[in-house]
C-alpha cells in the first residue's frame, strides 16, 4: 500500500490538540448566528483567508476570537463532537486534549458550561465511536498565577473528569517558572502535568518545565535541539515530545517542513510524537500532519509505526491498555 493510505490504516492516537482549536468556520457561523453573536468575517471564505500567520501571537488573536462566540454548554458539545467524528474517520483511537477555562471564565462563561458540554461529548464519543480520552486543563501563561490558582480552584469538583493540567498560549516572556507553585498545587491534587515549552521560547523554558513543572511530557520542545546537554536529559529519561508538523509550518517556526526536525530527533533516540495542535487553523488533523512529514522528509513506512507507537508509550492509558494496543 501507498504510505498515505497505510498512514489513514493504522490506528493512531493524539496527545497535543486544544479543543478550542477544532473550531472549523462553519460550525463558527453556525453558533455565532444561534447565539446572536458577530464575527468580523462576513464569509466562511473570508474568515478562512485570515488564517495566515506570521508567529503564535498572530494565531492566538484570532484563536481567542473565535472562541467568543461559545456560550452554551451544547456550543462545548458540538465543538468537541465535531472533533471526535471527524479524527474517527481518521482511525484516531485515543485522544488527550487540551482545554482552555480562562478564554471562557473570562468571558462570563462559566467553568460547568464548558466542562459539562466538552464531558458529555467525549463520553459519546467513547461510547459511540470508541474513542478512549484524557482531558488536560490548560493554563494560560500571558495570565497571571493567581488566574491560574483560581481554576484550579473551580475544577476541583471536577476532579475525577481531568486527568491533567498544562501550559500553553504566548510562550515568550512568560516562563514555566512562573507557575511553579499552582503546579505545585496541581501535583498535589493529583493531576498530572504537561507544559508547552520551546516552540518559541529558549530550550531554558523546557529546564524549567522539567525540573519546576516536573511534567510527564513536553509539548512541543522543537528548541531542545540548541542544548545538548538537554537532548542528552529527555533522551535517556525517554521524556515525549509532543510535536506539531502543520502547525509548527503555519507558525513560522519552521519554514518548510523539509526542515522539520522530527528526523534529526528521532536520530537522537527522542520519544517524538505527531500531533495536530489547532487542526481548523493550520490545515490539518492527524493523517494530513502524518503525510505531510512522510513526504517532505521521505519517511518510510518503519518510521511512520514507529511515531505512532511513541504515541501509545507516550500517553496516560494504563500500562496493560498501551500494550494491548501497541
Ligand atoms: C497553541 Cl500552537 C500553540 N501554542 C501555544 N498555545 C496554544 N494554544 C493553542 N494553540
Ligand atoms: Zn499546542
Amino acid at each position: 500500500v501507498s504510505i498515505e493510505k497505510f498512514i489513514e490504516n493504522i490506528p493512531k492516537t493524539e496527545l497535543h490538540l486544544h479543543i478550542e482549536g477544532t473550531f472549523e468556520p462553519e460550525l463558527m457561523f453556525e453558533i455565532a448566528k444561534r447565539n446572536q453573536k458577530k464575527i468580523p468575517f462576513n464569509s466562511v471564505a473570508e474568515l478562512k483567508s485570515a488564517y495566515k500567520f506570521n508567529n503564535l501571537q498572530e494565531f492566538l488573536d484570532i484563536y481567542y476570537a473565535g472562541a467568543n462566540v461559545l456560550i452554551k454548554e451544547q456550543d462545548f458539545y458540538d465543538l468537541t463532537w465535531a472533533y471526535l467524528t471527524k479524527v474517527h474517520e481518521q482511525n484516531v483511537v485515543h485522544v488527550e486534549i487540551f482545554f482552555d477555562p480562562q478564554t471562557h471564565t473570562d468571558r462570563g462563561v462559566s467553568f460547568d458550561t464548558v466542562i459539562k458540554g466538552i464531558h458529555s461529548a467525549l463520553e459519546d464519543g467513547k461510547e459511540r465511536l470508541g474513542i478512549t480520552y484524557k482531558l488536560i486543563m490548560s493554563f494560560l501563561r500571558h495570565l497571571d498565577e493567581a488566574s491560574a490558582f483560581k481554576t484550579l480552584e473551580q475544577s476541583l469538583p471536577y476532579k475525577d473528569w481531568i486527568s491533567g493540567v498544562g501550559l500553553d498560549s504566548s510562550e515568550v516572556g512568560n516562563p514555566p517558572s512562573k507557575f511553579e507553585e499552582v503546579f505545585k498545587k496541581s501535583r498535589k491534587e493529583g493531576f498530572l502535568t504537561v507544559a508547552h515549552a520551546g516552540e518559541e521560547g529558549p530550550a531554558t523554558y523546557i529546564w524549567e518545565a522539567l525540573e519546576l513543572l516536573q511534567v510527564t511530557r513536553i509539548d512541543h520542545g522543537n528548541r531542545c535541539l540548541e542544548d545538548n546537554k538537554l537532548v542528552k536529559q529527555l533522551a535517556s529519561s525517554q521524556m515525549p515530545l509532543t510535536l506539531c508538523p502543520l502547525s509548527n509550518l503555519e507558525l513560522k517556526v519552521v519554514s518548510n517542513l523539509k526542515e522539520h526536525p522530527i528526523v534529526k530527533m528521532m536520530a537522537e533516540n527522542l520519544l517524538v510524537t505527531v500531533n495536530s495542535d489547532d487542526p481548523a487553523y493550520f490545515g490539518g488533523y492527524m493523517n494530513e500532519n502524518y503525510i505531510g512529514i512522510a513526504n517532505a522528509l521521505d519517511l518510510s513506512k518503519e518510521q511512520i509505526a514507529e511515531l505512532v507507537k511513541n504515541s501509545f508509550i507516550a500517553s496516560w492509558l494504563p500500562k496493560q491498555e498501551k500494550e494491548k494496543r501497541i
